[in-house]
């Protein structure tokens, strides 16, 4: 495992330029919080990037909830996204077969590749999704661009458990050169072959609260700190942050618990 090491460290060496550049953002801004902007509206969404953009690392989108969504909404998420120095994932939970991902991904009116530096997707269908997607990305002129795999789920109830957790890490390690990671609530070392050691899938972790427990859809939350305990390096949050009564102090409280946390447990 390499949750032990720095971010430095994984930055240097790390074989995807994308988790490269993320791990170096992390440590230029002592940040490890992906805000969950999960706001309905263009403005809403836009103003709340650029008033918390300074203080994340990756800003995660469902772009499909904007009620306005036109060439704007990209236009800004760009602008933003480069104004602070964050990337852009959206959590689009792909999970068709390979052939139709495709077109998902590529084109449509969203056309999520062109802005998207991350996207994620369920393995439930096999791994041709995986090689679906590659595909784009390495056949297209843009350089920076990955996938996280969904190997777990924060919500009650998930049938995301067990050998599913584990089939989801076999076809990450299928395509080490895309797949930078998975969405996890833990490190899942006991899925991992130590004995690769050159391998570093970077774990995300939804479901990030300070103040709650969870909701009545069945959300569960961890905190950040124990997020980061349980081997968590990105720490996704939404409503513990933008619907504070106050984001930006909101947002500066995750980033000092996600750092100091991540700070305790390097070597
Ligand atoms: P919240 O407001 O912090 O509960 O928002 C959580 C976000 O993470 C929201 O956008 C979900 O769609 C997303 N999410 C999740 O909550 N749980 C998961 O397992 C995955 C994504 Br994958």
């Amino acid at each position: 495992s390499k949750s032990r090491l720095s971010f430095a460290k994984r930055a240097e060496q790390h074989r995807n330029p994308l988790a490269r550049h993320l791990f170096a953002l992390a440590e230029k801004k002592q940040s490890n919080v992906v805000l969950s902007a999960d706001l309905t509206t263009t403005n809403d969404l836009l103003d709340l990037a650029d008033r918390l953009g300074p203080y994340i690392v990756v800003l995660k989108t469902h772009i499909d909830i904007l009620s306005d969504f036109n060439d704007d909404t990209i236009a800004g998420l760009t602008e933003l996204s480069k104004k602070h120095d964050f990337l852009i994932f959206e959590d689009r939970k792909f999970v068709d077969i390979g052939n139709t991902v495709q077109k998902q991904y590529k084109g449509g009116v969203l056309r999520i590749h062109d802005w998207a530096h991350i996207v994620n997707l369920s393995v439930l269908a096999g791994p041709g999704i995986v090689h679906a997607l590659e595909e784009t990305i390495k056949n297209g002129d843009i350089s920076e661009r990955g996938l996280l795999i969904l190997a777990e789920m924060t919500s009650k109830g998930s049938l995301a458990t067990g050998s599913y957790t584990k089939a989801s890490i076999d076809i990450a390690r299928m395509y080490p050169e895309t797949v930078m990671g998975w969405v996890a609530t833990r490190e899942l070392s006991q899925f991992v072959d130590s004995k690769t050691d050159d391998e570093d899938f970077v774990v995300f972790t939804t479901g990030v609260n300070i103040s709650s427990q969870g909701d009545t859809f069945g959300q569960q939350y961890q905190t950040p700190t124990t997020a980061m305990a349980g081997g968590s390096d990105f720490l996704i949050a939404g409503r513990g942050i933008y619907a504070a009564a106050d984001p930006v102090a909101a947002v500066q409280e995750y980033r000092k618990a996600g750092w100091d946390a991540y700070k305790a447990r390097i070597e």
